[in-house]
């Protein structure tokens, strides 16, 4: 396949410090972005011409690009422009994550592993939620692919160079697709390959919305797209799909670079973030073994590590304190889906990112009134949890569990219209991170010679809960012996001489 390479720019290697260490990232030669605030404006444009960028450029809100002859190295005009008093930031190459692939094991063993056939025997429903996979395209002619993607949906972001400016083009092309790179197909197929008696099946039944950022980057295999892209694909998706043709909307991306998140990136990503009721932003860690990259590492966004067969940490998959708000997914030996009707096996955090998507778009499915947060926060506490106790740098909140995931769906209080007037909390009570569940009970059944006494769900008397202030007890998963009980469902049930209430709730380990 030949596609001409339509970027205008040149890639420049800088190197950048952080807190911890220094490092080299790749970034658009004679480019950069600078926050300018409405009232300085023409004082900053005036001095970055005097600077010698003959283009400024407002790409994001209060955020603008400025364009220089590219002779201009990018860390010497930084550090001049910051004696100027102008913060400047390089417009940073992001690239997809993959590692190739080394064929070897069993077919899907991630299926098992994240307790998909389990999470599966529950009720089927009808998928409201969209993942847009921003990567290199997908091949809308794979026979497990085709009827998951919206018809004439595909919209490619794209940087051509016109007049001696770089412009940023978005535009659906029709079945079937033309995609850059082999990746978008691979991720596609965890998210949403097509259960059928063909192939694999992926995570999900989600409809998968393609974008093919990589577009102007080929050939094969060499595939980036500078930040302006992205922000640009964040700022399309935010405007267009809002309708609620799509439903809820979880934006996977298994790209990115190394360094901390940028602000204008940040803004962009805070701005879908903040729809609660719309969007969910998972990204991949990375592969570098090193810290989280960009975007994984913005705030809104899950990162999500690589884990293999033995629930261990993938040896490439990065790891670091953005973790702490992340999860892990199967990355080593993933078997999915590649161009031309066939199947292969790949490595990296690029397709544990998708399978964390998948579980997203499904519990999101089924809990439509939920808000992005109280999604992530129920996949984080149903996740198992691995390595040092709760959450930490390398698993984050642990490996996604879809099954327990579903189970607390199914346990749910509010799906099933029960007792509202005695809650548990949290719930699931998750007993290496909790110390207590709480329960709280309404006033007007709180009244003297009361207990809260929690069962089994074959109605075998475990415990008595303890009282914790007026209306409220904790139990710490114990049996009146002081033994932990074994995970699963439990009812608490509340008496007092005014009246009783009983709720379930779900412990697990
Ligand atoms: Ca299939
Ligand atoms: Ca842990």
């Amino acid at each position: 396949m030949f596609v001409q390479n339509i970027f205008s720019f040149e890639i420049e290697k800088i190197s950048v410090s952080s807190a911890k260490s220094s490092y080299m990232i790749e970034v658009v030669k004679g480019e950069i972005i600078v926050q300018i605030p409405d009232e300085k404006r023409d004082e900053v444009v005036q001095k970055l011409k005097g600077s010698g960028y003959f283009s400024v450029e407002k790409i994001y809100k209060d955020f603008y690009l400025a364009r220089s002859k590219s002779s201009l190295a990018t860390s010497n005009s930084m550090n001049i422009l910051e004696k100027n008093g102008i913060k400047a930031y390089p417009n940073r190459i992001f690239r997809p994550f993959l590692i190739p692939n080394d064929p070897d094991i069993s077919n899907q063993y991630y299926l098992s592993n994240i307790n998909a056939f389990s999470a599966w025997d529950f009720e089927e429903h009808k998928t409201t939620v969209t993942v847009a996979v921003v990567d290199g395209g997908v091949d809308s002619t794979h026979m497990d692919l085709t009827s998951a993607l919206y018809s004439t949906q595909v919209v490619v972001a794209e940087s051509i160079d016109r007049y001696d400016n770089r412009s940023f083009k978005i535009f659906n092309e029709y079945f079937p697709f033309s995609y850059s790179l082999d990746h978008g197909t691979m991720v596609s197929g965890v998210v949403g390959a097509i259960r059928n008696t063909e192939g694999i099946s992926g995570v999900s039944t989600a409809k998968i919305y393609s974008f093919d950022v990589f577009r102007g980057s080929s050939p094969e295999g060499t595939g980036y797209l500078d930040e302006y892209g992205i922000i640009k694909t964040m700022e399309y998706i935010k405007d267009n799909l809002s309708d609620d043709y799509y439903g809820k909307v979880i934006i996977n991306m298994s790209l990115g670079g190394q360094g901390d998140c940028d602000p204008f990136l940040q803004s962009a990503i805070s701005d879908l973030y903040n729809n609660s009721d719309k969007f969910i932003i998972v990204a991949a860690a990375g592969n570098e073994a090193g810290d989280v990259s960009t975007p994984a590492n913005c705030a809104g966004v899950i990162p999500v590590s690589a884990t293999d067969e033995g629930d261990n940490l993938s040896s490439f998959s990065n790891y670091g304190s953005a973790m702490l708000n992340g999860l892990s997914a199967p990355g080593s030996n993933i078997y999915t889906t590649v161009p031309g009707n066939d199947y292969s096996y790949v490595d990296g955090t690029s397709f544990s990112a998708p399978i964390v998507s998948a579980v997203m778009a499904e519990v999101w499915s089924k809990k439509p009134d939920y808000k992005n947060y109280e999604v992530i926060d129920l996949v984080k506490r149903t996740a198992k949890d691995l390595g040092d106790d709760g959450p930490d740098k390398k698993y984050g909140w642990g490996r996604v569990d879809m099954y327990k995931a579903f189970s607390y769906i199914e346990s749910d209080l509010s799906s099933k219209g029960v007792n509202k007037d005695f809650l548990a909390w949290p719930n699931p009570f998750y007993i290496s991170k909790d110390v207590y569940i709480k329960f709280s009970v309404k006033k007007s059944i709180i009244y003297t010679d009361d207990k809260l006494m929690i069962y089994d769900f074959n109605g075998n008397f475990i415990a008595y809960a303890k009282r914790d202030g007026e209306s409220g007890f904790i139990w710490d998963g114990k049996n009146q012996d002081g033994v932990l009980v074994v995970p699963g469902p439990y009812v608490a049930y509340y008496k007092s001489d005014k009246g009783h209430a009983k709720t379930k709730f779900m412990l697990f380990r």
